[in-house]
């Protein structure tokens, strides 16, 4: 095996772990939503989405994807902006 092949076939696998645990992460997250708590995320249950939050179901959601979702610029997702995350795919609807 040269190194590029090398290289080539670690990469794949880190890819195949990559997506396994993406798998699992969303499997967690429609889980959850599927106890029938619409805002499982807000796991303080002051009613907001924080960041922290949304982490902890999404461990690879970026702050920039995070403001993205917050229209508002609370710093918190609103139940609405949860709806249209959720509407537009970015985390999985309940
Ligand atoms: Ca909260």
């Amino acid at each position: 095996m040269t190194f590029p092949q090398i290289k080539q076939a670690t990469g794949r696998r880190t890819f195949a772990l990559w997506l396994g645990a993406l798998a699992l992460v969303m499997g967690l997250v429609a889980a959850s939503y599927a106890m029938g708590q619409g805002s499982s995320l807000d796991t303080d249950g002051d009613g907001l989405v924080s960041y922290t939050e949304l982490l902890m179901a999404m461990p690879d959601m970026t702050e920039t994807d995070f403001a993205t979702l917050d229209a508002d610029e609370s710093g918190a997702l609103d139940a609405d902006e949860l709806n249209a995350a959720q509407e537009a795919g970015i985390i999985p609807a309940g």
